[in-house]
């Protein structure tokens, strides 16, 4: 009895968290000319890096709702960084900014020559969000970074990364001081930390491709259920790693590897490759003449002898995926056919289902298709 009335429970809950449409307001801030405009424009509307020099200034905040996957929205505010906004950001409109907030990302410019000014606008920043959106995850991107020497990068992004972090614990302290014991500032040993996150990033490499998708990952709506299913996938197909990229942006949204997967060497090749397959997107569309918005490609395979063998192909409406495979024709085209099998259990990524219940686990034999290599590669 009880179980039969707790596993209804438990599927009414999944049902409802599957159903549930995720907004998360997602603030863009940091001094004008810091590089704001241009990350999104390319993470989300397809811009080429060399496009961004184009880009007008933002006046004051340029909303902009981003469909991500089916059932996520973000609502960016792109909020203009020249002064007189950011003093009116903190002043007349501090509640109507800072309430509500899921996500700050912070962007500091390398190059920028006024270090003292921007930090003190930042502590401002902070100490608002505390007030207001005491639950919100905070990104720090020192961007821009490609304009410091490489030998110099890590030692220059450490020294700052130090210095953000200390001016955070003393925006948080003085915050402490006004507001006691707010929930999620959370005392640590050195002192007192906000879940911050900071990331080097630049326009011109794959790094802004990792900042972006780690903000978004702890956004997706039912990750641990995405996360389950690659890995049932993975493991049905004999692949080596398994990518899902959501369709516009092409960051990462999960990803799956096997024993032999995780000793790739290459711990940058999920940014790498969306930095890649974006690139390729446009070259397709320079040449089709199709818009860089418009979908160029349905599939792309990748045979390296007797290497590796990987395909990327249109998987649900709002994902394309990536499956890498150890080499062999018959395993190959077997994992083509069963990941178009697979593709019904993971509609629930388009959005809320319209038919009763959550997903369940996808079986064994995957809709009629046997892998044949399977006990081969076991041998091998
Ligand atoms: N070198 C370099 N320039 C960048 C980078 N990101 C943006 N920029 C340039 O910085 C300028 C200002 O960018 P914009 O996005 O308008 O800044 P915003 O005011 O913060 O929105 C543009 O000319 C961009 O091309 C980067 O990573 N490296
Ligand atoms: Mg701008």
């Amino acid at each position: 009895m009880p179980s039969s009335t707790d596993a209804s429970i438990n599927q009414a809950a999944a049902q409802a968290q599957l159903k549930k449409v995720k907004k998360q307001k997602v603030l863009l801030m940091g001094k004008s000319g810091s590089g704001k405009s241009s990350m999104r424009s390319i993470i989300f509307s397809n811009y080429l890096a060399r496009d961004t020099r184009r880009l007008g200034a933002t006046i004051d905040i340029d909303l902009s709702h981003v469909k991500f996957l089916g059932n996520l929205t973000l609502n960016l505010w792109d909020c203009g960084g020249q002064e007189a906004f950011m003093e009116n950001y903190l002043s007349q409109q501090r509640a109507h900014v800072f309430s509500n907030v899921g996500v700050l990302i912070y962007v500091f410019d390398i190059e920028s020559r006024d270090v003292e000014r921007d930090l003190a606008t930042y502590v401002n920043i902070i100490s608002a969000l505390g007030q207001y959106s005491r639950e919100a995850k905070v990104f720090v991107l020192i961007h821009k970074m490609d304009l410091i020497q490489s030998t110099n990068r890590e030692a220059i992004f450490n020294q700052r990364v130090a210095v953000v972090r200390r001016k955070t614990a003393e925006a948080v302290a003085i915050l402490h001081k006004h507001q006691p014991s707010p929930s999620s500032l959370s005392e640590s040993e050195g002192g007192i930390d906000l879940d911050m996150h900071l990331f080097a990033t630049s326009i011109w490499d794959q790094s802004l491709y990792k900042a972006w998708a780690s903000i978004i990952h702890d956004l997706v709506p039912n990750l641990g259920v995405i996360e389950t299913q690659l890995a049932s996938l993975g493991v049905a197909i004999d692949a080596d790693e398994i990518l899902l990229f959501e369709r516009t942006s092409f960051l990462v949204v999960s990803r799956w590897s096997s024993h032999e997967g995780d000793r790739n060497p290459y711990g940058d090749r999920f940014e790498r490759m969306s930095n890649i397959l974006k690139s390729w997107k446009h070259t397709c569309s320079k040449f089709t003449g199709t818009p860089r918005n418009a979908e160029q490609f349905t599939e792309f395979e990748y045979k390296m002898g007797p290497t590796f063998s990987m395909f990327v192909t249109k998987f649900t409406a709002n994902t394309y995926i990536l499956v890498a495979m150890p080499p062999g024709e018959a395993r190959f085209n077997s994992a083509k056919l069963n990941v178009a099998a697979a593709r019904p259990w993971f509609k629930f990524l388009d959005g809320p289902p319209v038919s009763a219940g959550p997903p369940g686990q996808i079986p064994a034999g995957l809709g009629g298709y046997s892998n044949e290599m399977g006990g081969m590669a076991a041998e091998a």
